[in-house]
């Protein structure tokens, strides 16, 4: 644990630079105990005391719990810290975290699984390395633990790193390049996620086609009168092309007076 301004304790772990984008978003669980509500677990405070009330419960009546946290918006996710209540990892068994672009509870939770917990007895804090694009963030347990009627649900804190689609770095105060597939990057180093659009190339989907270039890999010609063609049709301005070419791309030779001497030499 690490102290953090005002106070507050923030978990440990190496990605906390990053952006944690599920603080102070809406959670929810599907029921709740005494005054442990969802927004405990995404207050900031990842304290793992039960008792200083910063972490969730759900109902130990509930025999299907969930908690769940709506980032507001699909984001990019590099990674999940989750803080669970200490001395009570058998509780913690069996959990699934799903991400999900639907809150819906539609015939159970679909989604992306980051990560479905097999041990019995695991680290109440620990990290889950998943990358994933979503807007939804849950944590669900359908196992009981021994001593338990049904499952029960006890976040302190559980963060979600990552940025905003189309921006990142440590504050994701950076733009992706424009030439990212679909506008979306990597949040620690802004590789495109889905390569290049086409028309762009480079490691960093940064460099457009050459003048005279065009096509998704740049390796058409064009030989334009008015400035370049069209990088992705290859069409020229009002179909203008040099003199001495011809084409709807402008990249077929006329033949002039020199090439039908020559052609009608070499037929002879
Ligand atoms: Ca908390």
């Amino acid at each position: 644990m690490t102290l953090g301004p005002r106070g507050i304790y923030y978990s440990d772990t190496h990605r906390r630079t990053k952006m944690n984008v599920a603080l102070n978003k809406a959670a929810q669980q599907s029921s709740t105990y005494q005054t442990y509500v969802a927004a405990n677990a995404v207050d900031g405070n990842a304290t793992a005391d039960w008792t200083v009330e910063t972490c969730s419960h759900t109902d130990p009546n509930d025999p299907v719990p969930y908690w769940v946290v709506d980032l507001g918006e699909r984001m990019t996710l590099e990674g999940f810290n989750i803080t669970y209540r200490q001395q009570q990892p058998l509780r913690m068994s069996g959990f699934r975290l799903i991400v999900s672009n639907t809150s819906l509870m539609v015939d159970g939770i679909s989604g992306t699984l980051c990560y479905e917990e097999a041990r019995l007895n695991p680290p109440t804090i620990q990290y889950i390395d998943c990358f994933v694009i979503g807007q939804y963030v849950f944590y669900e347990d359908p196992t009981t633990a021994p001593g338990d009627l049904v499952p029960i649900i006890e976040l302190c804190e559980l963060e979600a790193f990552g940025c905003r689609n189309g921006s990142y770095g440590p504050d994701c105060n950076t733009s992706c390049v424009e030439g990212c597939q679909s506008g979306i990057c990597y949040p620690d180093n802004g590789t495109c996620v889905y390569g290049c659009k086409p028309t762009w190339l480079g490691d960093k989907c940064d460099q457009v086609c050459m003048n005279g270039t065009w096509g998704a890999l740049c390796n058409e010609t064009c030989f334009c009168d008015i400035d370049t063609c069209n990088v992705s049709t290859g069409m020229c301005q009002e179909d203008r092309c040099q003199p001495g070419w011809q084409g709807i791309h402008c990249n077929q030779r006329k033949q002039g007076i020199s090439d039908i001497i020559l052609v009608t030499f070499l037929k002879v």
